[in-house]
């Protein structure tokens, strides 16, 4: 049994094998307030579950990539954390990341969860008028449209049309699939001229131990409530690969307090299990490999202080 760096199993360093002849290449970074639905549209766009998602606000706390082919196109989807007004060094982190994802960006696309009872949100107010600060330009994306009324759709789209900073407004349903067809071809035929930046098999830039310390995370996230996913984050400690075939991996959850740890656990150890059966069973699905997945809450009270618990993620601690 050896340990390896699994780190280019599903990405890796930029391709430079695409051919460069009438190809294009364009990354479109997806941003909006919590919940809009980013990480679910990036899903559906590339196809593959490369983001984790979660009913609940802030889930995504880091650019994650989706990378996918439409026609001669790469487009590069850039999911990014939920805007908002950050209180926490943690939040900061993420919207820090946020920002930088668009700015790294060649187009910008502002997700609106259209579901919404109470009109625009403060959050996505927030966007918008940064956008018009910088004299920037970039698309609408209308999401959860499976959820509402025709003309409710078309009165929002005239609203978010009189800001003057949309060169174009989609209505999408991330979860059906509605509207996404025009929305990669639109954005396939206005990517820039040039090579491929990663390889053609690419679906993310994401490190295997990364996206497997995310999978937990949303397992997490699904099963616990209230304050307590935003107490924890799991990181990826050990990741051997058996002569067999199958892969160990053992990760920490850290949590805040001993009671938190304690609910993390579950009478008799159920939900800490639950967690790590719902887990592996999407490891084993995503990697077609059998999966060994080991779990370990520790208690760090200061974990979010700590800059080592944010460069798996690769966020800015001092954000
Ligand atoms: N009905 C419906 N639900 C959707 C749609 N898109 C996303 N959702 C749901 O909305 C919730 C939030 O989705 P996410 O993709 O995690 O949202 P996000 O914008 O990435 O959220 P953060 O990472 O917290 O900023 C989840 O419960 C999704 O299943 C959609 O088109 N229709
Ligand atoms: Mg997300």
């Amino acid at each position: 049994m050896v340990e390896q760096d699994v780190s280019d199993q599903v990405g890796g360093d930029d391709g430079d094998d695409a051919a460069a002849g009438g190809t294009r290449c364009g990354f479109i970074a997806l941003v909006g307030a919590p919940n809009a639905g980013k990480s679910t549209l990036l899903n559906a766009l590339t196809g593959a579950k490369v983001s984790i998602v979660s009913p609940k606000v802030q889930t995504t706390r880091a650019r994650v990539l989706g990378i996918t082919i439409e026609g001669a196109t790469q487009l590069v989807f850039v999911d990014t954390p939920g805007i908002f007004q950050p209180k926490r060094r943690l939040d900061r982190a993420m919207v820090a990341a946020a920002w930088q994802g668009a700015d790294e960006s060649d187009k910008i696309a502002v997700l609106y969860d259209s579901a919404r009872k109470k009109g625009v949100d403060e959050d996505t107010r927030r966007i918008i008028d940064k956008l018009k600060q910088e004299g920037r330009k970039a698309l609408l994306i209308l999401n959860k449209i499976d959820l509402i009324q025709r003309d409710k759709l078309l009165g929002l789209a005239a609203e978010f049309d009189a800001e003057g900073i949309f060169d174009e407004i989609f209505m999408v349903s991330a979860a059906t699939g509605d509207g996404l067809d025009r929305l990669r071809a639109y954005l396939a035929e206005r990517a820039p001229e040039g090579p491929w930046h990663y390889p053609e098999d690419h679906i993310t830039d994401m490190p295997m131990r990364l996206l497997a310390a995310e999978i937990t995370r949303e397992k997490l996230f699904l099963q616990l409530h209230q304050e307590l996913p935003y107490a924890t984050t799991v990181e990826t400690e050990l990741w051997e690969q058996f002569d067999d075939g199958s892969v160990k991996i053992s990760q920490v959850i850290y949590v805040r307090k001993d009671g938190q740890k304690a609910i993390v656990l579950g009478k008799g150890g159920t939900r800490i299990r639950a967690v790590g059966e719902a887990s592996r069973r999407e490891l084993e699905e995503f990697m077609e490999q059998r999966i060994h997945l080991k779990l370990f809450v520790k208690v760090r009270d200061d974990w979010e202080e700590d800059p080592e618990r944010y460069a798996p993620w690769g966020l800015d601690h001092k954000a």
